[in-house]
């Protein structure tokens, strides 16, 4: 990858995926590429728990409090509302970011709880604005492969019956043909870490090339 010009645009880039997908090691992997290829990039992460916000989503998670569902996922799509801005200025200022989770999760993890109340469509609606990201990869695997990954954690979602709902979920999103449904480029997360990456930088390299041939429309 050459290297991009400080001025233009940055690319938006998020990886989806279930709990113990390896979304974090492949967010920093991407980092690694593209700061390697002379890319200035920014690394997030959604939930961001470093906010007001962020805090009460980790005590939710944590068990530490109680939510009713309308209201954590309100509190969820809040947390990146307070952080959009931020992203469209370091996009603008030429950054490539590149966030772990985004409102997928969003979508995804709401939609898969019981509760008749929250559709896809509810629960897509208060994420309609954000930022669209250029790229969206998502990490697939089986939740039988998650729990021998060392298992889950004591979080919230992190069940076998809850990481089944989201997995297809997140394939009926992909899959669906409405117009504002969203296109995500899936990969197998069982394979080992070097495969995936090598995967995910095919991608990755294809958006950046096309973010720098918006800039240099000559190449
Ligand atoms: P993580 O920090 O990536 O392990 O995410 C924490 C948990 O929160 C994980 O089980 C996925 C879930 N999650 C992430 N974003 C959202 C969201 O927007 N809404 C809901 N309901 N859950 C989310
Ligand atoms: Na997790
Ligand atoms: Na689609």
């Amino acid at each position: 990858m050459e290297t991009i010009d400080a001025k233009g645009r940055g690319a938006f880039i998020v990886v989806e995926g279930l709990d113990r997908s390896g979304k974090t090691t492949q967010t920093k992997k991407i980092e690694e590429a593209l700061v390697g290829g002379g890319y200035k990039v920014k690394l997030r992460r959604f939930p961001d728990r470093t906010t007001v916000i962020g805090e009460m989503i980790n005590n939710y998670l944590q068990s530490k409090s109680d939510l009713e569902d309308h209201v954590i996922h309100l509190l969820f799509s809040a947390n990146r509302w307070e952080l959009a801005k931020q992203i469209e200025k370091d996009i603008a200022d030429g950054y490539t970011v590149i966030c772990d989770r985004y409102y997928y999760s969003g979508v995804v993890y709401s939609a898969a709880k019981s509760n008749p109340e929250l559709s896809l469509p509810w629960a897509r609606e208060p994420e309609v604005g954000l930022p669209r990201p250029d790229l969206v990869i998502f990490l697939d695997l089986e939740p039988e492969v998650a729990e021998e990954r060392g298992g889950y954690g004591d979080e919230k979602y992190e069940k076998r019956e809850m990481q089944e709902k989201v997995r297809k979920l997140f394939h009926a999103l992909n899959d669906s043909e409405e117009e504002e449904a969203e296109d995500m480029v899936i990969y197998d997360a069982g394979k080992s870490v070097e495969e995936v990456t090598k995967d995910v930088l095919q991608s990755v390299s294809s958006v950046s090339l096309a973010v720098k041939q918006r800039l240099h429309p000559e190449l």
